[in-house]
């Protein structure tokens, strides 16, 4: 009986989950889809009228802020330090080769222009231009390429009806509106994202969550039809090339070009969103990390990161075969956190160096929770501890020969023994590295 409970409850949840269903990669996606998995470094950008408050990106929800008031902010976003030229070149100096932007968010505001809704930053705002079409342009010029982040959920929209499973207490939600229309109003913008901005890498969907049942415990059915079928056609037969993802937490369905994971590594389910190991798919991954603890600006956020911490992220991220995207939240004046620019360009300083043991690179043979890593390239394998090792070091599972075996980037030859697949070496005490100490392991 438990077990006629559970089918019925897996159908009920896969009942709307049209996705496009006989789709097949292009050549130009399959390359696009190397490209991402080559580059595995990007920028993620939550930017929008909700930063003025300086309390996150989810602020509308949990200040419970009703529509009409909400409505008062665009008209104070005038971002007039923003400069999408110092923004690529922070992001080419931070090792990165692509920038995701959120195009709306949540809170339903579109921060480019749109003709098929007046709440943007071009109709409601003093500043009036287009960001991401200025960001675009910047993107273009120096080779760095862009993503578009596209919320799904909205809490601002009429037609976002039925309301999910958030912003149930903001005062002015509309109590009904027509869903076809809502689709049919995302299928217009994502239309407008893929024409009016050259070419669009990906486009990276969110809020998918807010329409299934949740009983406090375990999500259940879902309750609309996203109609994923015909927006992610929309999309390749726009741009064949881009990259569909979506932050559903669960594991991809077809059409979809790459597995996303949130603050999580892939296989890792600490934040609870269900992607666990059994998920885990042959689709490229990429893991979206905050810089300090938020995604949107937050003032009295001190929760940064150290420089340390996200560059010993990023070689975890590449040994488990993911992109590290990631975010900073823009404060409203259009600059980015003086901290967060010093710790990207310590990043960029690093990757400067150390950038072929992670570009390119697919995970490696050996790893051992958070103090050894490993990624690889065909014949070099590059072994990342992260913590000092007490005395020889022994590795399990090097079942190919190995030609030699020397510090990165040095000639200096490392005296190993090779038994029965246990690799075995020594590493001085001084030859140990505050972030990481990288050991080349050259294959035959
Ligand atoms: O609700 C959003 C959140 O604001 C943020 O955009 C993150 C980024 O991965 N995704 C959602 C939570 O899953």
């Amino acid at each position: 009986m438990k077990q006629f409970a559970l089918v019925i409850a897996v159908m009920m949840s896969l009942q709307f989950m049209n996705a496009q269903e006989n789709y097949v990669p292009t050549e130009e996606n399959l390359d696009a889809r190397k490209w991402f998995q080559d580059a595995r470094f990007g920028l993620f950008i939550h930017w929008g009228v909700y930063s003025i408050l300086g309390d996150g990106e989810w602020v509308m929800n949990n200040q419970n802020i009703a529509i009409d008031e909400y409505e008062k902010l665009p008209s104070f976003f005038n971002p007039t330090e923003f400069d999408a030229d110092e923004w690529v070149r922070m992001v080419k100096e931070a090792g990165m080769k692509y920038i995701t932007i959120t195009s709306r968010h949540h809170d339903g505001f579109s921060m480019f222009d749109s003709n098929v809704t007046d709440y943007t930053i071009v109709k409601k705002t003093p500043y009036k231009k287009d960001v991401l079409k200025l960001l675009a342009e910047a993107c273009k010029k120096e080779g760095i390429k862009l993503f578009f982040y596209y919320s799904l959920l909205d809490w601002h929209d009429d037609n976002y009806f039925p309301r999910g499973r958030t912003g149930t207490k903001i005062p002015g939600r509309s109590t009904s509106g027509d869903w076809e229309k809502y689709i049919a109003f995302m299928k217009a913008q994502l239309t407008e994202l893929l024409t009016n901005y050259g070419e669009i890498t990906g486009i990276w969907f969110d809020g998918h969550w807010d329409q299934k049942e949740w009983d406090g415990k375990r999500f259940g059915a879902l309750r609309v039809d996203w109609h994923y079928d015909e927006i992610y056609k929309l999309i390749h037969d726009l741009q064949p090339h881009c990259l569909i993802g979506n932050n559903h937490h669960i594991a991809p369905v077809k059409g979809e070009d790459f597995q996303m994971f949130e603050r999580d590594l892939p296989g890792q389910n600490t934040t609870g969103f269900g992607t666990d190991v059994s998920d885990l798919g042959q689709l490229p991954f990429e893991t979206c990390k905050t810089i300090n603890g938020s995604w949107g600006f937050n003032l009295k956020d001190r929760n940064h990161k150290t420089s340390r911490e996200l560059i010993q992220y990023l070689i975890k991220a590449s040994s488990h075969n993911s992109n590290l995207l990631l975010n900073v939240g823009p404060m409203p004046n259009g600059k980015i956190q003086e901290k967060h620019v010093n710790s990207l360009a310590e990043m960029g300083k690093w990757l400067g160096k150390y950038g072929a043991s992670i570009y390119g690179t697919r995970s490696g043979p050996v790893q051992r929770g958070d103090s050894i890593r490993s990624t690889q390239k065909g014949k070099e394998i590059y072994i990342h501890f992260l913590k000092k090792q007490g005395g020889d070091v022994s590795l399990k599972g090097f079942k190919a020969k190995i030609k030699k075996i020397s510090f990165f980037g040095s000639d200096e030859r490392i005296k190993y023994s090779l038994k029965k697949e246990i690799l075995r070496f020594e590493i001085p005490e001084n030859k140990y590295d505050e972030i990481d100490t990288i050991v080349t392991v050259t294959l035959r």
